[in-house]
């Protein structure tokens, strides 16, 4: 069931920038984390060591603490503020074989060593309230992966208000928390172990565990083994009471609940996306219906033929002209050298006009047909600038014209080939497809002339097929629109609610 659930989390997309979309995409991610780093791993081995996270503000010696508690400098200390920012995860020799494919080692560079603590996996964590964004997230991960939770702070420190947000927040969830005193003075130590005492209980959290650790003073490198050595026998404590399978079922227990919850918040959210996207999608096809109709009337009343066309046409075909005399009845009264490709010629320059007209036309209705899904999106309750902006950016109308008109030729080509008679009198195959486009377009003069020489049916073919590139053209500004849109997996929400469902009634 956990696998399905983690199927169904990665599957789950937010794409559109909905109220609380940020939110749930933190909520999803670290449910991942939950599932990834501890519910799956305990299901599947019965020996995983317990994983304990030190964390905690920066420059309370959270690494040299680490440091010391493995017996060797494996995370870098330093007073430079922040100073780790990748987590060091270190094992006891005895544990490796059962971290081996765990996620945790996907947050962390892990090292084996012999003389970290047997049973325990120790993290040592970036700090949780970093002026980097990075550190804050990765700390924040770490806690979702956590068995247990060390809160590592100092005298001086251990008011900051987010700290107690976060430890609160972690104890509300089901975690288990421990909070360690690091660098105290002897001086302080009462007062301060008193006072703070006082606050974990105030807290919610006088169940967690506080220890102490002793100031070194100024120092370099590991601090001496009699100042961790408490620390240390407790965390092997954990490991050798067969704590972490405990600690792991109850600390999972604990936070199904909150699980279940989000996985539910979770998959209405999937399910608003995927209505607000259907909605969006309908409102871009209703937004360019009707320009795709006029466009498809305009090819079959044959509107493209008038204006420069036509005028083209009648100057080459007037007495005089290349094309004067042209029929499909009576061929040319005497063979010119030459003549005929001089009418294809001039043929193919009359369609050309023809073509102009139609890219003109079409350019116009796909600008138009993009500006009336931009506007019907700004019905829609949601910031869609970024939307159109991108989808805008992704259009290509020239691209989008010239393919309309390329395959249109194609089609006209094939056509002209298919006819019968295979010859016309006065063209060669060029001029003969120029003829029947410059007809299909709806120059009346080439148009009886085309229906005479290459058939009725031909020039309707023709004309039906530029109505529906012309159409495919919109349809393709449409496509661009609802690309932008991202997508929700169908069926996805009602995935998460029976995850949900489970985790309620047991897991
Ligand atoms: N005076 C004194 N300094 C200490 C003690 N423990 C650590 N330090 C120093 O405090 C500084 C910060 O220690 P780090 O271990 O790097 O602190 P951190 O919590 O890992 O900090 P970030 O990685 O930035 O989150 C270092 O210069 C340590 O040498 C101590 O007990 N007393
Ligand atoms: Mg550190």
């Amino acid at each position: 069931m956990a696998q399905r659930t983690l199927a169904a989390l990665e599957g789950a997309r937010l794409p559109l920038d909905l109220p609380g979309a940020d939110e749930l995409e933190e909520s999803r991610a670290r449910l991942i984390t939950q599932l990834r780093t501890r519910v799956l791993p305990h299901l599947e081995n019965e020996n995983l060591p317990v994983i304990v996270v030190l964390g905690g503000s920066s420059g309370a010696g959270k690494s040299t603490l680490f440091n010391s508690l493995v017996g060797r400098e494996i995370s870098p200390a330093s007073v430079l503020r922040p100073t780790t920012r990748m987590p060091v995860i270190a094992m006891h020799p005895v544990d490796a074989p059962y971290m081996r494919g765990h996620a945790l080692l996907e947050l962390g560079r892990a090292e084996t060593l012999p003389g970290a603590i047997p049973g325990v996996v120790l993290v040592d964590a970036p700090d949780l309230d970093s002026v980097e964004e990075h550190n804050r997230e990765l700390a924040r991960r770490l806690l979702d992966a956590a068995d247990l939770w060390i809160f590592v702070t100092t005298p001086s420190r251990y008011g900051d208000s987010y700290s107690w947000d976060v430890l609160r927040d972690a104890h509300a969830r089901g975690a288990s928390t421990a909070v360690v005193i690091n660098r105290l003075t002897r001086h302080a130590e009462a007062a301060v172990v008193e006072d703070l005492t006082a606050r974990l209980r105030d807290a919610g959290l006088g169940q967690s565990p506080l220890l102490t650790v002793a100031d070194a003073g100024p120092h370099e490198g590991l601090l001496t083994a009699r100042l961790v050595d408490g620390l240390r026998a407790r965390l092997l404590q954990l490991a050798s009471s067969g704590y972490a399978n405990t600690l792991a079922d109850t600390t999972t227990a604990a936070m199904l609940p909150g699980m279940a919850e989000q996985l539910e918040t979770l998959s209405e959210a999937v399910d608003m996306q995927a209505t607000v996207i259907d909605q969006l999608k309908g409102a871009a096809a209703t937004a360019a219906g009707k320009a795709a109709e006029e466009l498809r009337g305009s090819a079959r009343r044959g509107k493209f033929g008038s204006g420069a066309p036509t005028a083209a046409w009648l100057t080459a075909a007037s007495s005089g002209g290349v094309l004067s005399g042209v029929s499909a009845e009576v061929g040319p009264r005497w063979l010119q050298r030459g003549a005929q490709a001089r009418r294809d010629a001039a043929m193919t320059a009359v369609f050309s006009a023809a073509q102009d007209a139609i890219a003109v036309a079409l350019r116009a209705a796909l600008e138009g047909v993009a500006d009336s899904i931009a506007a019907a999106w700004q019905d829609i309750p949601l910031d869609v600038t970024p939307l159109v902006e991108r989808a805008r950016d992704e259009l290509n109308l020239d691209a989008a014209g010239r393919h309309a008109l390329d395959s249109w030729r194609s089609t006209i080509k094939g056509l002209v080939a298919d006819s019968v008679p295979a010859h016309h009198p006065w063209f060669g195959p060029a001029g003969r497809a120029s003829l029947l486009g410059t007809a299909a377009a709806g120059v009346s003069g080439a148009e009886r002339i085309a229906r005479d020489g290459l058939g009725v049916t031909t020039v309707r073919e023709a004309r039906e097929d530029l109505a529906e590139r012309l159409a495919g053209a919109v349809d393709g500004v449409v496509d661009t629109y609802v690309r932008s849109l991202g997508s929700v997996a169908v069926g996805n929400g009602r995935e998460l609610r029976l995850r949900a469902a489970e985790f309620s009634e047991n897991f």
